[in-house]
């Protein structure tokens, strides 16, 4: 518990709330534990409620999505959108389509990207959607015929000024092409309601590498400022082999790493000589396979089923970019001892409470997710500037952008950190620069009567 009376009596009230949630409940405690320091030095904040408005969504959807199969049966899933805080812009997050999804889930990354866009110095607000619908096996039709389902209950409730939703896991290019058009078939408008588009209609360039890209940029600075050194030489492990894994993966290489991990939901490759993102690429963008299939094509690669094996590879720096809660103690523990140095969360929430102590008491380097991931929403908030504009930056330019963006977010956490007495640690230092700017706008807004 915490020291503060006030910070026990909101987490109690969320937990009340909130019954069993339990990544929704890891997730607020968290970043209450950070802002510790910040109530005590900040009155206002408690006098105004602060805490309690902001562990309350503003708005929850939750709704029936029914569609039909290729052999014309029907389905229900359960759709989400949560719009969690809206203080300083629009709604903003991703869409998550996995079977494992469910209100806790959507609410805990609902509660974290609004910090996150606050950190991006972009006017965004928090929210986050999804469906507990699972595309795996699933016809190019069926998905098709359950992301206009999907939409055509979401479009009474978002808007490119109101909530901009976007990819996540399960939701890529295919997905958002689909939602689009249903969106512009039942509103007539042709806005930049989703982010993540295709680049034919309205999307940006650079958007489908920047998560990636993003966390490398972000390590990067990280390693330069607080070791003196860089991706350099380095031998890497990643987990996943998705969006955000693949393009960690091609930038942690550009900038002189060898990653030599990656897996899915399934297993872990393991490839001594580097992994051939290509052939990657080929199997999971193209095929949508799965990615034992590797060992197939590259000689001298090996698999191993199941995910948490890959935490074993003897590596520098891990960049964890599949799900939630995927380093646990032993893993973060199985990595300190074959001498990691620097941890970067790609995903969101990967390591538990524990893993996250563990790292920091090993004196290894810990980017967590709600700055070091910032990257994707960033480049989101970019395109929707563009679809403003009715206008488009080149590669170069918006990479130029999302790399200022990261080193920023790098210095505002760490400086953060060391005002509140909390140096070098970057989960407090990032949870008290989301924060910062969020309570002030919702300090200036008032509260409704
Ligand atoms: P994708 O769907 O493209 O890829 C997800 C990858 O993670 C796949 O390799 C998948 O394996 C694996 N995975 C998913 N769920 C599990 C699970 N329960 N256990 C083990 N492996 C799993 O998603 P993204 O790359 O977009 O997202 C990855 C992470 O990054 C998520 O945490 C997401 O919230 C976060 N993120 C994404 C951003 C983006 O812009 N896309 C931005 C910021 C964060 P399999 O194929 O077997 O399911
Ligand atoms: O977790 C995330 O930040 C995302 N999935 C990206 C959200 C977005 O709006 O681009």
């Amino acid at each position: 518990m915490f020291k503060s009376e006030y910070l026990n009596r909101v987490y109690a009230g969320v937990e009340a709330r909130n019954p069993g949630e339990k990544e929704f409940l890891q997730a607020v405690y968290e970043v209450l534990e950070s802002l510790e320091p910040v109530v005590e030095a900040n009155p206002r904040l408690e006098q105004n409620g602060i805490l309690e408005r902001i562990v309350e969504p503003e708005r929850q959807i939750f709704f029936r999505v029914p569609w039909v199969d290729d052999e014309g049966k029907v389905h229900v899933n359960r759709g989400f959108r949560v719009q969690f805080n809206s203080a300083i812009g629009p709604y903003k997050g991703g869409i998550r389509l996995h079977p494992s999804v469910n209100a806790s889930v959507i609410k805990f990354l609902g509660f974290e990207q609004i910090f996150k866009n606050s950190l991006t110095s972009l006017p965004i607000g928090g929210g986050k959607g999804g469906s507990d619908f699972d595309p795996k096996g699933k016809s190019d039709m069926e998905v098709m015929r359950f992301c206009q389902s999907f939409m055509t209950e979401l479009s009474k409730h978002i808007g490119a000024d109101t909530d901009v939703p976007a990819g996540d896991i399960g939701t890529g290019a295919r997905e958002i092409g689909y939602m689009y058009g249903q969106y512009k078939r039942l509103r007539n408008e042709f806005t930049g309601v989703l982010t993540g588009k295709g680049l034919t209609y309205g999307g940006s360039l650079a958007r489908t590498e920047a998560t990636g890209f993003g966390l490398c940029y972000f390590v990067e600075e990280m390693l330069n400022c607080m070791k003196n050194d860089s991706f350099k030489g380095k031998t890497v492990v990643i987990s996943g082999s998705g969006n955000v894994a693949i393009y960690a993966n091609q930038k942690a290489t550009e900038l002189g790493g060898k990653v030599v991990a990656m897996s899915d939901s399934n297993g872990y490759i393991v490839d001594k000589n580097g992994i051939n993102l290509d052939v990657v690429k080929q199997i999971k963008e193209v095929e949508r396979g799965r990615i034992k299939e590797y060992v197939n094509r590259v000689s001298g690669a090996e698999y191993h089923e199941g995910c948490s094996g890959i935490w074993t590879v003897k590596c520098d720096i891990a960049l964890p970019c599949a799900t939630q809660n995927e380093i646990n103690e032993d893993s973060a523990k199985a990595l300190i001892a074959n001498g990691v140095m620097a941890v970067g969360e790609g995903a969101n929430m990967p390591s538990t409470p524990e893993a996250v102590a563990a790292f920091q008491s090993a004196g290894v380097l810990f980017a967590p997710a709600k700055a070091a991931n910032a990257g994707g929403v960033a480049t989101s908030a970019l395109e929707m500037s563009q679809n403003s504009m009715r206008y488009s930056w080149t590669f170069e330019e918006v990479d130029a952008k999302l790399k200022g963006i990261m080193v920023n977010i790098f210095h505002n956490a760490y400086n953060a950190a060391e005002k509140y007495g909390k140096k070098d640690n970057l989960v407090a230092g990032a949870n008290i620069a989301g924060f910062e700017k969020v309570a002030e706008a919702m300090l200036a807004q008032g509260v409704a009567y």
